[in-house]
């Protein structure tokens, strides 16, 4: 079997399987029934559940099918990735009007709401992953890495040196470190999980979350460049937009050719510390190899 046909045999099996946890198992009986509707909204618009996915893919290499238990503490990773894209489409971050295809959060339930349904899910995420039946001592290294990536020192400080810095241009490794705290941190979680999950040894951990690290840099570089190419009506307003803003992105950093050569380079790594990390381990790379297939 090629490695694309893999991984869509894989997709076809767990997205609908993370569709459906999320789904059946939101709170709709909390007593505010507003903020339930605002929750569920976002969490049931769709989105690629690239995270979960990546975490599933890890156990899976590893020849282990997801208990529900697992399947828990996975889908809380979606929650608090759900949470992170409504407070980023917020007035006072990014202003966005629509995501997922759909109207934004504020725009269907208004700011206040918006700020309350992605509160609701960044808590809900540590309650799924603490209340899942997974052992106590996985749970506890869950928990830490999920907070080491997710607050202060991962996600949330590079959404701050986003907002601090709209005005400001940054230099070319500034906006590496921007970008690893604020969308790589949860990429790299999503494997580290998997490898919590999967009892990995630790130089296998290592070796996975080192490329766990260049994927989440090549998402950001491959988001930045869609931004600018994707579209003729994308590309006039994402230029306005970040024009405008003063947005530090790569193609605005280093021009859209450069971008794509980076943006090669960091996928060549990803497979190199895959390949290298599989021979080593005796592990088949072929799953988490297909994953780099998105960036074309
Ligand atoms: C508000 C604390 C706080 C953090 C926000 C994630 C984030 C930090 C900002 C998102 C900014 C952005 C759009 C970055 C581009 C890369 C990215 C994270 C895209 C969205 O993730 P996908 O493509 O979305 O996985 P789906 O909809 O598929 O889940």
């Amino acid at each position: 079997m090629t490695q694309n046909n893999e991984l869509a045999e894989f997709e076809a099996v767990f997205r609908p399987q993370i569709n459906a946890y999320l789904h059946d198992n939101i709170p709709r009986d909390v007593n505010e029934s507003t903020l339930a509707e605002a929750m569920s909204y976002s969490v049931d618009a769709g989105g690629k559940r690239l995270r979960p996915l990546l975490s599933l893919a890890v156990l899976t290499t590893f020849g282990q099918a997801p208990t529900e238990a697992e399947l828990r503490a996975i889908c809380a990773l979606e929650l608090l990735h759900t949470y992170s894209l409504i407070h980023d489409d917020l007035p006072a971050m990014d202003d966005d009007a629509l995501r997922r295809g759909e109207p934004t959060n504020h725009v269907k339930f208004g700011p206040g709401m918006a700020t309350l349904a992605g509160d609701g899910l960044l808590t809900l995420a540590f309650q799924w992953l603490s209340d899942s039946d997974v052992s106590t001592d996985k749970k506890i290294q869950l928990v830490q890495a999920l907070t080491r990536a997710a607050g202060p020192s991962g996600m949330v400080a590079g959404q701050a040196l986003d907002v601090e810095n709209t005005h400001h241009r940054l230099t070319l490794p500034e906006l590496r470190t921007l970008h690893r705290e604020k969308t790589g941190a949860l990429i790299h979680y999503a494997v580290e999980a998997g490898t919590i999950l999967a009892e990995t040894a630790p130089s296998v951990r290592d070796g996975l979350l080192a490329y766990a690290d260049d994927f989440g840099l090549a998402f950001q570089i491959y988001d930045d460049i869609l931004d600018v190419t994707s579209s003729p009506e994308k590309m006039g307003k994402a230029t306005q937009k970040d024009a405008a803003e003063e947005k530090n992105t790569y193609p605005s950093l280093v021009g859209l050719a450069e971008s794509q050569e980076l943006l090669d380079d960091t996928v060549s790594r990803a497979k190199e510390h895959l390949i290298e990390t599989a021979a080593t381990f005796g592990f088949s790379p072929d799953l988490l190899l297909a994953f780099l297939s998105y960036f074309g």
